[in-house]
Order: structure tokens, then sequence, then C-alpha cells
């Protein structure tokens, strides 16, 4: 009644939310060093009128707290004996593309950048713990986006190219599973660090660069990502037989249901669907570039076009197994408009659901909507899954005995792992269950501290003081419960 042997138990970061040291051992800014939290609207970024080009302003009144992040950099070797110290036997974190190429254009990489991810992966391995490494979580070289435009430019492929085929040959036997892109179907949602996508020919209007960019270039930049995922699967097994690669989606909206059975609401939602996930998810894992798209372009008034070779390599090269993030549910409702947040999309309230977050995020809480996501999934693609993301931001604070009782938290991932283990029994092949954030780091969506995932408190606010200092949190030891048990004391 347990979990499969060698079930992957762990936790997720990304770089960008947890080393720091955004300029340090000679990495240059990224898509994320100019914004605070990925929804924002206003990069730092100014227009020059001489060189008809944006560059980077940061706006002193702002703080950006993923610069110096809970230095990660410097104590990553002491956080992951933390995460050993709850039986982890996997870890995610992603590499940050500008440590390697600093700019992105680069012929040859930076040995300093390197060398630090030799080491933390030496560690993770040291400690038995899995190394699963996203090659892009919102961390394209800014120069890629302010020089070039981005992934809208088919240049960005070759780049991308030199960078995977390096950090896949120097870590070859050391790293086995990749992931490609970080929740790459947000790039409608957040174009400017999903897609890293940015209108640098004549924009609209300079003084809104993420507003200004076209329809096209959105697409142009899809089109060349689902060659350049195709490229990275081809690479990846050319350089190590052993490597698997996949793709990571943020699946919460799958688990879209119709607010009711009215039929507009039901094709309303299928619409939503691959508008979202499916859109994306079905080039990388069947090999298709699926035919209601044709809509969508006709609508968006884009032209978009694969050649004959394109559409083989997609076919040839897809993902050997699917990744994603999980968090929420929702309703779709014809009559009420959807909105995003980092969570995935968000409309009614679904009244069946008793469990909701604590504000000031309340998301509504859905365990049996990721039994769902799996099997939806599954039965759609047929890979191997892994959750790679699942989690609860929290406001804590240290109680007098300086101590966190983050019972929430555990409810949270007991009643998700229960529904992950239902699927299993479904008949889901689930590979692991991946915590997002099992140490503080800063927000993704908001760019700050207060919003608290970890089973490991981090002293840092966010006006930007703080020791960095870490301490367990309860839930700390109930996963680790968990782990030991391989599940079975929740069964
Ligand atoms: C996903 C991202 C993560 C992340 C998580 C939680 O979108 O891949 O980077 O942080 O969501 O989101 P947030 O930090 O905004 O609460």
């Amino acid at each position: 009644m347990s979990f499969p042997k060698n079930f992957l138990w762990g936790g997720a970061i990304a770089a960008n939310q947890y080393e720091g040291a955004w300029l340090t051992d000679g990495k240059q800014p990224n898509v994320t060093d100019v914004l605070v939290g990925i929804m924002a609207k206003d990069p730092g970024l100014a227009w020059n009128p001489e060189t008809k080009k944006y560059e980077m302003k940061l706006n002193p009144d702002k703080v950006y707290l993923s610069h110096d992040a809970v230095d990660g950099y410097h104590r990553y070797r002491e956080d992951l004996k933390m995460m050993k110290g709850m039986g982890f036997n996997s870890f995610r974190t992603s590499i940050s593309w500008g440590r390697i190429f600093p700019n992105g254009d680069e012929t040859e990489p930076n040995e300093a950048g390197l060398k630090f991810y030799d080491d933390m992966f030496d560690c993770m391995r040291e400690l038995e713990m899995e190394p699963v490494i996203t090659l892009s979580h919102y961390e394209t070289p800014l120069h890629l986006v302010t020089e070039y435009g981005g992934w809208s430019n088919p240049k960005l492929i070759g780049f991308w190219m030199n960078y995977v085929k390096t950090v896949f040959t120097r870590y070859k036997g050391k790293v086995r599973y990749w992931l490609t892109f970080n929740e790459v179907n947000n790039m409608f949602r957040i174009p400017f660090v999903s897609g890293a996508v940015l209108t640098i020919d004549n924009p609209a209007d300079p003084s809104d660069p993420i507003g200004s960019t076209t329809e096209q270039d959105k697409w142009d930049a899809f089109h060349n990502i689902v060659v350049a995922n195709a490229m990275t699967v081809e690479a990846g097994h050319e350089i190590d037989a052993e490597n698997q690669i996949g793709c990571m989606m943020t699946a919460s909206s799958v688990a879209t249901y119709p607010y009711n059975c009215d039929p507009e609401n039901i094709l309303g939602t299928l619409d939503a669907q691959r508008r979202n996930i499916f859109y994306m998810a079905d080039c990388f894992c069947l090999g298709i570039i699926p035919t209601y798209l044709n809509k969508v372009w006709k609508e968006a008034g884009v032209t978009v076009t694969f050649t004959e070779e394109e559409l083989a390599l997609i076919k040839k090269y897809t993902v050997d197994f699917l990744s994603f993030s999980y968090y929420r549910s929702t309703t779709f409702d014809k009559d009420v408009n959807l909105k995003v947040d980092t969570s995935g999309l968000v409309c009614r309230d679904n009244p069946y659901l008793k469990d909701q977050a604590p504000k000031p995020w309340g998301w509504a809480v859905d365990p049996a909507g990721l039994r769902y996501t799996l099997n939806v999934l599954y039965d759609r693609y047929h890979l191997p899954l892994m959750i790679v993301e699942n989690g609860v931001g929290l406001d804590e604070n240290l109680d007098e005995e300086g101590k966190i009782h983050d019972d929430f938290r555990v409810h949270y991932i007991e009643e998700h792992i229960k529904n992950v283990h239902a699927a299993i029994e479904d008949g889901v092949d689930c590979r692991g269950y991946l915590y997002w954030g099992p140490i503080d780091v800063v927000s993704a969506g908001t760019g700050e501290m207060k919003k608290r995932y970890g089973f490991v408190y981090v002293d840092r606010f966010n006006d930007g003081h703080g020791t960095l200092e870490r301490k367990t949190k309860e839930s700390y030891n109930r996963y680790k419960e968990i782990i030991e048990s391989n599940g079975e004391v929740l069964l």
C-alpha cells in the first residue's frame, strides 16, 4: 500500500529565487533581475532614444529581493544537509543560464559558473539526492531580450543549444533528470519572463515594454521554443543516453471545472484548458502542433508556420516525461472573466471546496484536483509524470519560543500526498513528489519574502533585512515521517 520503490521524494527551488549573488563570478542580469516579482508589469528598463534600445534601469525606490535572495549561492551545502535531514532522495533546482553564458550570446562558457554547479551537484550526489535540474526557470539573460528581442528571434535557438549542450556535456553522469523550460505554458500570461520575449523594433509605447510586446512576437517565441525543446531532447539523448528530458508545465489549469452543466461552460472549459496548457504540452508530449491552434492564431491575427523539417523534428523528439506544478483548481463560467495569478486561472469560487489557504493569498485548496490532474495528463500523454511543484505560501512569524507551528502546511501536504497515492492506484505512472519551496525563498509572483513555503524558515523580510538564519518549522518533522515511511503513515 505504500508508494512505489524508488519514488522521488524531495523539494524544488529555482536559482533566481534562492541563490542571490546576482552579479557574482561573472553573472550578468537576467529577466527576473529587473522585476520585483514576475507578475509585475513594470520592468526596470528604460528606452534609449539614441540607440533605440532598452537598457536596464532599476527603480531606486524598490527592493529587488531576488538580488540577494536567501544567499543560497554561499549556503547551499548547509541547506542541502537540512533537506537530507528530511530524507530527501531528490532535489530540484535550476541552472541560472547567465552564470554559464552571462550575456547569452558568448561562444565560450564562464568557468566560474560551471564550477559552481559542479560543486552543487557533487554535494547532492554525496548526500544521495538525485538532481532534477531545470535548464530555464525564468532566467534568460537580459541581453538576449534587449538585444535580440528574446525568443521571437530564431537566433535564440542557437544560443540556447550552445548553453544546453555545454551543461549536458559538463554534468554528464551527475545529472540525469532535466526539465527544459519552467512553466513554459505561462508564456502568454507573463511573456517577459516565461517566453523571454520583448518587441524591440519600434515598440508601440517604450514606457510600457511588456504591454508593447506584439502577439506576433509572442507566437514567434512559441514557435522557436517548441523547436528548441525538440532539439534539446535530441541533444540530451545524444550526449548521454541515460538522460531523461522532461518538459515542465503549470498544470493547475488542467483542474478547470465547468461551473455547472451548461454546455457552453463545458465547451468553454475545454477551450480554457487548451489555451492554457494543452497548446504547449501537446507539442512537447505528442509531437504535434494541435489543429485547434489555427483558430487561436486567426483570432490573434498572427501567422505561424512550421516547416516540414521542423514538424518532423517535433514529432521525433518528444519528451521522456512530463513534470508539472499544481497548486489549486478553478471553475469556468462563461459569464465571469478568467483572471490569472501565479497559481493559475481564477474564476468563480468552487462551493464544494471546504478548505482555503489563509489570507492574504487565500488560494482554494483542492487535493483531489491533483489526483484528477494526474489522471487527465496520464490518459492524454501516457508518459511518466513528476510533480515538481506543490505547496502553500503562508505569512509566518516565530512565536515567543522561536517556533513556527505551520499546521496548515502539514494538512496541505498530507491531503495532496494522499491524492498522489490514489492516482497511482488509479494506474498513473507518477515518479515523484517534489514540494515547492522546502526552504523559504523569494516569491516568484510578488517578489516578497513574506510568502513563505518552507519546511525551513529563513530570517529575511520584505524590506531586505534579516540574519538569513535557518530554522526548521513543524512541517519539517511531518514531511520527514512521510518520507521515512515511503508515505505509509498517511495510508
Ligand atoms: C511557480 C513558479 C515558482 C514559484 C511558485 C509559487 O509559478 O515556478 O517559481 O515560486 O510558482 O509561486 P509564488 O512564489 O508566486 O507564490
